[in-house]
């Protein structure tokens, strides 16, 4: 019995090591990446977590792509690199393309092998139809991957009413509220501007606000197994995988692509009959018959596709993250 605790005490402790050598790993280094509209305060934001002035502030309603992007920081016994995404969530759709290499640019360039935390900036101000959009637009970027490695953070917090929380104002609105929900309900509040120095308040404290974004991402981090995020086409998964994986449209397309592929195969395979054994090709006829109409069917799903390809290119949304 004496020994049996014995053991259950050792494997508690290498238990207790694994976790903490696990933690201390990531502690090591975060990687956060900040997303969000131009104007909202990303720049801004990025300062009052490294706690000086290395993000240049926009200046005028056009996205500013200039100037460094990343600074790294010891910032309450982490370093932390924050990554500032200019301009990404201002453009219209067409644009998709190049907010895409934008944004995997600089996740690439600045947060090998991937970033421990997307924070997706808001501010606290009255949500027209015009803002619901923006949010549907940043749902349809993020994958369910990328979401679980997302915190909203929102600025202008002076705007928030007295005494209210963040999460009781953002879940007035329904297109808050399910964005919200699909970040697990991380979300933080921060101005600044105004909370700078410490008030009576101190949740209305940029520095406290900080002390509790970086428990978050903490705890988002563990819960995502301690891993960073990485996009799909850097893990490592078989061929099979990827491919259950994929969009439904996808996989259609690929198997059209297979039976244009054997159809094509089939097509000449008769055609060669033909010429070296007309006989054969007599006898065979019914047999030929049945593959002759399949093909039919196959060359019409074929153009169904190409139709649809064309719908697609249309509306050139995607996931992106
Ligand atoms: N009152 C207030 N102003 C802010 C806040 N965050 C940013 N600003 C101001 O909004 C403007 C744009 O901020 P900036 O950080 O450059 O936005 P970015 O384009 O997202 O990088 C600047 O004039 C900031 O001073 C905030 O929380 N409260
Ligand atoms: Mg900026």
């Amino acid at each position: 019995q004496h020994r049996g605790r014995e053991q259950q005490r050792g494997r508690e402790q290498q238990r207790g090591r694994e976790q903490h050598r696990g933690r201390e790993q990531h502690r090591g280094r975060e990687r956060i990446v900040l997303l969000g509209k131009t104007g909202v305060g990303k720049s801004s934001l990025g300062n009052t977590i490294i706690g000086w002035k290395a993000f240049p502030k926009s200046h005028g309603p056009n996205s500013d792509t200039s100037g460094r992007v990343s600074f790294t920081e010891t910032v309450h016994g982490r370093e932390l690199t924050v990554v500032d995404c200019p301009g990404f969530f201002d453009t219209d759709p067409n644009k998709v393309s190049n907010d895409r290499t934008n944004i995997l640019g600089r996740t690439d360039l600045n947060c090998a092998p991937g970033p421990h935390a997307f924070l997706l900036l808001l501010k606290v101000e009255r949500y027209t139809p015009l803002e619901q959009k923006v949010i549907e637009l940043m749902l349809k970027y993020f994958s369910d991957e990328a979401l679980k490695y997302t915190t909203i953070v929102f600025t202008h917090g002076a705007n928030l009413p007295k005494k209210m929380k963040i999460e009781d104002w953002a879940r007035q609105n329904d297109a808050l509220r399910d964005l919200l929900e699909k970040c697990g309900n991380r979300c933080h509040v921060f101005d600044n501007k105004m909370w700078r120095n410490q008030g009576q308040e101190d949740y209305r404290y940029n520095d406290r606000q900080v002390q509790g974004l970086l428990d978050t991402i903490d705890r988002a981090v563990e819960a995502n197994g301690g891993t960073c995020f990485t996009s799909d086409l850097l893990k490592n998964t078989t061929l099979w995988e990827r491919f259950r994986g994929a969009p439904v449209g996808f996989q259609i397309a690929a198997f059209l692509g297979i039976c244009e592929f054997v159809t094509t195969t089939v097509d000449m395979a008769t055609a060669i009959a033909k010429m070296q054994n007309p006989e054969w090709v007599q006898d065979n006829l019914p047999y030929i018959g049945v593959l002759t109409s399949a093909i039919q069917y196959l060359r019409m799903l074929n153009r169904l596709y190409k139709e649809l390809r064309v719908e697609q290119n249309r509306d050139r949304f995607c996931t992106i993250l």
